[in-house]
């Protein structure tokens, strides 16, 4: 079915929907189906070892894992499925983010999850790396990725810089 989502982008808590928007947006630009939930390693942890269990079979291809602080989520995921597990370590309100990448980044051998950069710019790009991805077997989908590229390309080559006075 064309709507059944290929991605899932879970994360710890709906305060973290105005950073992982944004990674929803890059899938919605590139016409990629997912599913945005929210569940939690500590709060949900059965749902959320449930979700990871059976999302291969639902016929996704990723899991993009996003949390702040104590960042267990996308970790907790990978320990339940075979699918690439992507992380986005959230920008957390005491540590700015930085307890979240460490946690995320730091997985013990054998069990791995692609840890990007804190907040926005790591949602975007794992987006983007989840299309990559998808895109060495899907042909228009690696058009649509070149294109991308190529308009970025010509953006910032268009830019220009204000005079000194
Ligand atoms: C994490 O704790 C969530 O991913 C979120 O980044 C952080 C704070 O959650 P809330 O207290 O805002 O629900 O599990």
């Amino acid at each position: 079915m064309a709507n059944t989502p290929l991605v899932g982008i879970v994360m710890g808590s709906d305060s973290d929907w105005p950073v992982m928007s944004a990674c929803a947006k890059t899938f919605k630009q590139f016409g990629i189906p997912y599913e945005a939930k929210v569940l939690s390693a500590h709060r949900t942890p059965d749902a959320a070892l449930d979700y990871a269990a059976g999302a291969q079979a639902r016929g996704m291809k990723v899991l993009i894992g996003a949390a702040g602080g104590a960042a267990h989520l996308a970790g907790v995921l990978a320990a339940k499925t075979e699918l690439p597990v992507l992380a986005v370590p959230m920008p957390s309100k005491h540590l700015q983010g930085l307890d979240s990448l460490l946690a995320m980044v730091q997985m013990p051998g054998g069990i791995p999850v692609a840890t990007f950069a804190i907040g926005e710019a790591g949602a975007v790009n794992a987006a983007l790396f989840t299309v990559a991805m998808l895109a060495l077997s899907d042909a228009d989908l690696a058009k649509k990725l070149s294109e991308f590229r190529a308009s970025q390309t010509a953006k910032v080559l268009s830019k220009t810089l204000p005079d000194i006075e």
